[in-house]
């Protein structure tokens, strides 16, 4: 199935600036879990890579990368960094999450409103799909995929069709929390970047509250780092293990991590 590529140029200016609007009424108020974490082990990252998607795959880090003319697909070997193998996205598009649903991989673009599926086997784009709404964080539950667009939206995502069954929208009991970036679906729960954040959320799927929130500051310094758009982002879950990973764009470091009570 070939969709008519249909680009903008937009400089990436994120949702409105509403971050904490205010929620008169919050269901569910109780306050958020507060955590930070432990550095386990500290592995390379490519630092040429615009880092929009992280996902765990048989023993590898699958990672999607964003900026166009840059953006891609790549099988990346935890221990060392490097890629093993990679699928270039159309230099028009902009990649940004991704996920892994029935031994397929998906990869969302920002605002072109087309997505793509990928052969594992071939690491090759076989199938592309109408996205309903700009493209930013993707995870799968096993049933669904979960996608975020940068507002406090969580869509689920019916894969046989790619359209949204139901939206939770993110809040806690001050309000509602936007900007949501990538995911990770992890033992029943998603966690979430936020654009220019330290914080990853944890957030019940059955009504977007936040359950915990963690502080990541000082994982690494990125005064040293030239781009602002530096943010930490990505996260994978290995469940046979439980080992989890993050790191951020054009960090030159992935970290495996354990998040303890604060
Ligand atoms: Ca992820």
């Amino acid at each position: 199935m070939v969709v008519a590529l249909a680009c903008s140029d937009a400089a990436e200016t994120g949702a409105a600036a509403d971050s904490r609007s205010s929620l008169a009424t919050a269901p569910g108020a109780q306050e958020p879990v507060r955590e930070t974490y432990e550095v386990v082990r500290q592995f390379p990252h490519d630092s040429a890579a615009f880092t929009q998607g992280l996902v765990f795959h048989e023993g590898y880090l699958i990672e999607g990368t964003g900026r166009r003319g840059q953006s891609s697909l790549r099988r990346v070997e935890i221990e060392t960094g490097r890629v093993v193998a990679q699928a270039d996205v159309d230099p028009r598009l902009f990649g940004e999450g991704i996920t892994i649903h029935e031994g397929r991989a998906y990869q969302l673009t920002w605002t072109s409103g087309v997505g793509l599926v990928y052969d594992l086997d071939t690491f090759t784009a076989v199938q592309q799909f109408r996205q309903v709404t700009e493209g930013w964080g993707l995870t799968s539950d096993g049933e669904h995929l979960i996608q975020s667009d940068g507002s406090r939206n969580l869509y689920f995502l019916d894969p046989a069709t790619m359209q949204p069954t139901r939206t939770v929208e993110v809040h806690d009991a001050s309000g509602f929390i936007d900007q949501i970036n990538e995911l990770e679906y992890i033992d029943g729960e998603i966690y979430a970047n936020v654009w220019h954040s330290w914080e990853i959320l944890r957030i019940s799927p059955r009504d977007g509250r936040v359950i915990g929130r963690i502080d990541m500051s000082g994982l690494l310094d990125t005064d040293e780092l030239p781009d602002p758009e530096s943010v930490l982002n990505g996260i994978a879950y290995d469940p046979d293990t439980g080992r989890i990973f993050v790191t951020g764009k054009l960090w030159p470091s992935l970290f495996e991590v354990r998040f303890v009570r604060r």
